[in-house]
């Protein structure tokens, strides 16, 4: 008898020590990724936040996770307390515990106790909240029209007249000199989410709703993020890259993008296949005769680093493939396959490549 409870007990041990150790091991490779985490910013991070919104929510969930913890330490410290003291032994197998009808102070305690914990949360919660939704536009924002496609992004800044796709240029903000990014979020088509992790939470793109959000990124560089609500075939390649620029390269953008008519014409041939065939009832290009709105706006396609949402880099080889057949690339998209000839999909790649 004796020897069967010494066994039990080393099990509950046991496993007790193998949460104990998974759970370190949790925190311990979390900790390492976060701080091997390459600069480039190519792993977005929710714990590496670079912008005001995203700061607020991350002191909040350290917050809500001290206190979670502390109270996880709590209640397994008490339970291991009470499965070494009381555990079953020869000495008191044949004897009944205390019994104890009901307690005043300890109902009191574990109701008010967890009351005040949870109003805590709440108001910590509600304060995060209200700061991020009602924070002021500052005139010196910069406003930008983010409409989510099957499966790609389309960006409109209508105060500069400017149309472009997936890649999103917004200038850094300092506390000096505030320039954040007031976001208006809109569908073409079904439920979407933009998330960039270390920029701000998460927002969803409803068809026939506006929503809003906004960021200040306090550093220049490329931030990833990704589309965060399930919206058909291709979500999981449904990428999006926020450009932060320094204000003189935010300038230098503008000013290419505003040019909406392309001067280079060297490539007559290619830009009649463009012309002639259905791409311009989808795309538009800025001078030509195609004014499509259903796939990305191509006027200043070369100077996006990637495309189809992320999908590929902008190479000759990634265009050509990607014009031939788009399944190749990104399985379900909404872009046909133009059954184009080689000699037409080699001229329009080269016509492709002198939009910039
Ligand atoms: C039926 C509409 C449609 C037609 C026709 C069409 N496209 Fe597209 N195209 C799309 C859509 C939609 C996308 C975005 C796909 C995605 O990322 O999921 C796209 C994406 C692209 C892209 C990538 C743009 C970027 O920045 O990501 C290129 C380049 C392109 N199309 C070129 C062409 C060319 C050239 C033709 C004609 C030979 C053509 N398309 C015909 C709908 C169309
Ligand atoms: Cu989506």
């Amino acid at each position: 008898m004796a020897e069967k409870h010494k066994t039990e007990w080393r099990v509950v041990v046991g496993r007790a020590t193998g949460i104990v150790v998974l759970l370190g091991g949790i925190l311990l490779a979390a900790g390492l990724c976060n701080a091997s985490a390459p600069p480039d910013n190519s792993v977005p991070s929710i714990f590496d936040p670079r912008s005001t919104p995203a700061e607020s929510i991350s002191h909040l969930s350290r917050f809500v996770l001290a206190i979670t913890g502390l109270i996880f330490l709590v209640v397994f410290s008490l339970l291991l307390y009470a499965i070494v003291k009381f555990r079953n032994s020869d000495a008191n197998s044949n004897r009944e515990p205390a019994q104890v009808y009901g307690s005043t102070q300890i109902e009191l305690a574990w109701t008010i106790i967890p009351i005040l914990i949870v109003v805590v949360l709440f108001l910590a919660t509600a304060r995060v909240i209200h700061a991020i939704q009602d924070a002021p536009k500052p005139a010196t924002a910069v406003e930008v029209t983010a409409i989510g496609h099957q499966f790609w992004w389309e960006f409109r800044y209508p105060a500069l007249g400017i149309v472009t796709a997936n890649e999103l240029h917004v200038p850094v903000s300092d506390s000096a000199h505030p320039t954040p990014t007031f976001l208006k979020l809109l569908s073409a088509d079904t439920d979407h989410s933009f998330w960039v992790p270390q920029l701000a939470g998460k927002t969803d793109l409803i068809p026939n709703r506006v929503n809003g959000m906004w960021i200040d990124p306090k550093q220049t560089g490329i931030f990833l993020g990704q589309c965060a609500q399930y919206c058909g075939t291709q979500h999981a390649k449904m990428l999006l890259r926020v450009s932060v620029d320094s204000p003189e390269a935010f300038d230098a953008w503008i000013h290419v993008q505003k040019q909406s008519v392309n001067r280079d014409d060297r490539e007559v041939t290619g830009r009649q296949v463009f012309e002639t065939t259905a791409c311009v009832n989808c795309h538009a290009v800025g001078g030509t005769n195609a004014t499509g709105r259903f796939g990305p706006d191509l006027t200043h396609l070369m100077g996006r680093s990637t495309i189809a949402a992320g999908a590929a880099e902008n190479t000759s080889e990634n265009l050509r493939l990607w014009v031939q057949n788009p399944g190749a690339i990104k399985p379900g998209s909404l872009m046909p396959a133009m059954k184009l000839s080689d000699a037409d999909l080699d001229a329009l790649v080269r016509y492709l490549e002198t939009l910039h």
